[in-house]
């Protein structure tokens, strides 16, 4: 049967004469089949990788790409008068992640597949995922953000299990989705979900009771922890997940008829950040279950289970305390006081125990001392590891410290969202480059090709006419085509500065206001979330709305500027953002992000860096060479320096320098007090002025020098192309290809 017969036999009806949903849940089945009668990645040795966050995005397309017939069915719907995107529209985006970690697995999962390597995901099927964010009175609200429908990429595996809590036990089921490799077999990523879940509990917004965890636990990823049943909530919800995950793993062990004395030889889990560490002591209990002794069962899953750790920041490293494990988990906690006995048997170092002098368990602690590989995400953030954060562990553990630089698939983040680009790149270089990301070199022979880089500009150009669209059929928003596109979006966080930015913006604002006009208009693209309990960063996202609010209503600025914060932002909307991208903001305070990955979508889509040299960034710098990024702000070993020794003074800055001062006076002047809320902005400044603790006012006046450097040379459009061709060109290092590659080398061995 070909492909149309195909389709319009699941239609009962022609392409042509299908509403568009009818058309996405006959692809939804199409693909879903496609993925059934393929071969599964097999092997005698499986990687789990276990993440609290899989941010997958809308699947139809990437799997039909990885499935190979993208291209088909692309064409087969225009000759029916149909488009593609219009078919994507009807996907709703799973909400099963925040940020980097959440996407990182997401195209790792991609990486395995496409690589042919044996692996499954172990997650939770969150039904209203993160949140969803909208804007009313220029602030982040919360609502729920639902997302499965009767027919989605779940598919029931009738695999159930129970877990065990102190005075209750739950059952689980498990919901598969399939991963097509491209051009190579399926995994799948397992979501576990409880039984008893009920979706009524949550009232207005995103509250609901947090003591009903039969019905409550599956809800929201990453639920309000701002009291003591949140954190509950948290621990009983990480340990639903590694239970869950860890009697799968068995139940596979056994099925292949393995040793489960030999775990090691045929399964390696990979911990993704603390979210999963209790699967540690879990899979000890269950091979104490089997007879095995502890010792032994110690042994066995320290040499399965590798961690990776995507923090540097301290408050985020995960610290249980001991009475609130009793409470959820009182069954692991006799073999956490063993694990953390053996300790200090062998280490005097307070500073190496799991449980500490406060009745906390350290997660990370355990996972470094009972796991075989520790990784960081890029090489600074290894270094520093190494160095400073985790030291004491490395003097006793060298052999353990490894460096993953992180990776994006190319599927997604160049073939999938800027087919144009795509396109145009295999018709110069042929389309080998899709399998061997380096072979994107090859583009370097056009870097003073002018036909070339008049093609790249145009390319650039089309994606911005499509994000303006965008924009005005979603937020009714206006930009043009015409200006510089300067988009910062990523999680909403103090370290990544996105108040810099907006200190910046307010600069341009004073000086267009002051006659000083920019030769070619500038649009400032903002998307972020911030967690419903993080006050500043609540404040942050205020600020910037009030400043799109002044903006948009004065007409001697809004011709030369404009500002969006995107709603909601999502890998939908990155989608969308990224490919029509200029100038890409990359400006955390040197040695706080640990690597970044939208450093690195921007690059591949050829957008110019603007950045600190911190996390990736640093290894983007040495690739394309200071010709072609921007670099400005202290180095990792000054602001590591500046904490050591309580060397930074915000007001000092304030107080010392006029523009500084002037720039930050204005978060409470008059004109947005007006529109905004003085509590918000009046919190805001005081904090830049009395603790600034991400040292935004340290960087300020570089960064503003940088940028309008940036922003000038922009102008010589050739000399510009040409910095975008050479970053496209030298992105190939940065595919989770290469990445997953070198953690099963290294690491699992499969
Ligand atoms: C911790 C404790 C309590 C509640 C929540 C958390 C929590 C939740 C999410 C801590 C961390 C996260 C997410 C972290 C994250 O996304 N990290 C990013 O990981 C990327 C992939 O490695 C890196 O590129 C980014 O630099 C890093 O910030």
């Amino acid at each position: 049967m070909n492909l149309k017969e195909n389709i319009e036999g699941r239609l009962g009806k022609a392409i042509a004469q299908a509403g568009n949903e009818e058309i996405y849940y006959a692809l939804l089945g199409l693909t879903k089949d496609m993925c059934k009668d393929k071969r599964a990645n097999e092997g005698n040795k499986k990687v789990y990788y276990i993440s609290a966050e899989f941010l997958i995005g809308k699947l139809l397309s990437n799997n039909l790409i990885n499935l190979g017939i993208f291209g088909d069915v692309k064409k087969l719907l225009e000759e029916n008068g149909r488009s593609i995107t219009d078919i994507e529209e009807v996907e709703p985006e799973p909400s099963l992640g925040n940020g980097g970690l959440g996407r990182l697995a997401a195209c790792f999962m991609d990486s395995i597949a496409t690589l042919g390597l044996n692996g499954a995901g172990i997650g939770l099927n969150y039904h209203f995922g993160l949140f969803k964010q909208v804007f009313e009175d220029y602030k982040q609200k919360e609502t729920k953000n639902p997302w499965i429908e009767k027919e989605s990429w779940l598919v029931d595996a009738g695999v159930h299990f129970n877990v065990q809590y102190k005075d209750f036990s739950l059952s689980s089921t498990l919901y598969d989705i399939d991963v097509p490799g491209y051009d190579n077999g399926i995994n799948k990523l397992h979501l576990f979900d409880v039984d008893t879940l009920d979706e009524s509990i949550v009232g207005d917004g995103i509250n609901f009771d947090k003591s009903q965890i039969a019905k409550n636990l599956t809800l929201f990823l990453y639920p309000d922890d701002s009291d003591k049943a949140g954190e509950l909530l948290r621990i009983y919800q990480q340990y639903f997940m590694v239970s869950n995950g860890a009697q799968l793993i068995l139940k596979e062990v056994d099925e292949k008829g393995y040793d489960v004395r030999k775990l090691y030889e045929h399964v390696a889990i990979q911990i993704n950040d603390t979210h999963p560490s209790m699967v540690i002591p879990e899979l000890i209990r269950l091979l104490g279950e089997r007879g095995i002794e502890f010792d032994e069962a110690a042994d066995i899953v320290s040499k399965t289970c590798a961690y990776t750790n995507h923090t540097i920041l301290a408050e985020a490293l995960e610290k249980w305390p001991v009475d609130y494990l009793e409470e959820v988990v009182p069954h692991l906690m006799p073999i956490i006081r063993r694990l953390d006995e053996k300790v200090k048997e062998r280490y005097s170092d307070e500073r190496l125990a799991i449980i500490d002098n406060q009745n906390r368990v350290h997660m990370a602690h355990m996972d470094i001392h009972y796991g075989y590989s520790v990784n960081g995400v890029a090489a600074l953030h290894t270094d520093i590891l190494k160095d400073s954060e985790l030291k004491v562990f490395y003097d006793i553990y060298p052999e353990k410290f490894n460096n993953k630089t992180n990776g994006i698939t190319f599927r997604r983040w160049l073939m999938h969202c800027n087919t144009e680009l795509s396109d145009y790149i295999t018709e110069l270089i042929g389309d080998e480059w899709k399998k061997d990301a380096d072979k994107l070199e090859g583009l370097l022979k056009y870097k003073d090709d002018e036909n070339v880089l008049k093609k790249m500009l145009e390319i650039k150009s089309n994606n911005k006419k499509v994000l303006k669209k965008y924009l005005k059929d979603t937020q009714n928003i206006d930009i043009s085509e015409d200006s510089i596109f300067d988009i910062q979006v990523k999680r909403l966080h103090e370290y990544k500065r996105q108040q810099m930015n907006a200190l910046y913006l307010i600069y341009k604002y004073k000086q267009i206001k002051a006659g000083n006009l920019p030769k070619t208009p500038i649009t400032m693209v903002f998307g972020a979330k911030a967690a419903p309990a993080y006050t500043l960063a609540k404040d942050i996202i205020h600020l910037i709305l009030c400043m799109q609010q002044l903006i948009a209503n004065d007409a001697q600025v809004n011709p030369y500027l404009k500002v969006v914060m995107v709603e909601n932002y999502n890998v939908t909307k990155a989608e969308k953002l990224i490919p029509a991208c200029d100038i890409s903001e990359q400006i955390s305070l040197a040695s706080k992000e640990a690597s970044g990955t939208s450093n690195m979508k921007f690059m591949l889509n050829g957008a110019v860096t603007l950045g600190t040299m911190d996390g990736a960034n640093v290894e983007i710098n040495d690739l394309v060479g200071s010709e072609n990024i921007y670099i400005f702000g202290k180095s990792s070993d000054e602001v590591i320096k500046l904490y050591e020794n309580n060397g930074y003074c915000s007001r000092k800055y304030y107080e010392d320098d006029k523009v500084i001062e002037e720039l930050v006076d204005f978060i409470i002047d008059k004109k947005l007090i007006q529109i905004g809320d003085p509590g918000s902005l009046g919190r805001l400044y005081k904090e830049l002025i009395n603790k600034d603790w991400f040292m935004t006012l340290l960087d300020i006046k570089e960064y503003i020098d940088v940028k309008e450097k940036m922003i000038s040379e922009y102008d010589d459009r050739m000399a510009w192309a040409k910095k975008m061709l050479v970053n496209t060109a030298k992105a190939g290092f940065f595919s989770s290809d290469r990445t997953i590659a070198e953690y099963n080398n290294d690491i699992w061995k499969l």
